[in-house]
């Protein structure tokens, strides 16, 4: 009888402990949301990957402006349609060679330059475009 009494209260204290517990869980990650939205998003973002091609020729990228978001994971590759050209992204470690992707993540906000990292020709310094991370 007193045995069955202790199981009983022992089940209802661990079931009163696991409800406690649980509302507080909740609770905190309520909190958690609402009062760093910004830490989030950045979790969020930070699961996307991007995969973006860019044709070089003489003397241009096909794209000027690349936009990604922070903590993005690029994929970025570079095909050479005519000439021999590579990207060198300022700002950035990254540097993608004649018809070759690399890899990276974008972890820092702002816009960088990139330019033609091969001496390509007379338009060679003409060979620029803009990576915005956002
Ligand atoms: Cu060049």
């Amino acid at each position: 009888m007193t045995k069955r009494f202790g199981v009983y209260v022992l089940v209802l204290a661990t079931a009163i402990a696991l409800a406690g517990c649980g509302g507080k869980n909740n609770a905190n990650s309520g909190e958690k949301a609402s009062s760093s939205p910004s830490a989030s998003q950045a979790a969020g973002a930070g699961a996307g990957a991007q995969t973006i091609e860019i044709d070089a020729k003489n003397f241009e990228f096909d794209k000027k402006e690349i936009k990604v978001k922070k903590g993005d994971t690029v994929n970025l590759s570079l095909k050479n349609s005519q000439g021999n050209h590579s990207i060198k992204i300022d700002g950035y470690d990254v540097v993608v060679k004649a018809n070759k992707t690399t890899t990276f993540t974008a972890d820092k906000a702002g816009e960088f330059e990139f330019v033609c990292a091969t001496m390509c020709g007379t338009g060679h310094g003409d060979m620029k475009g803009k990576l915005i991370v956002e």
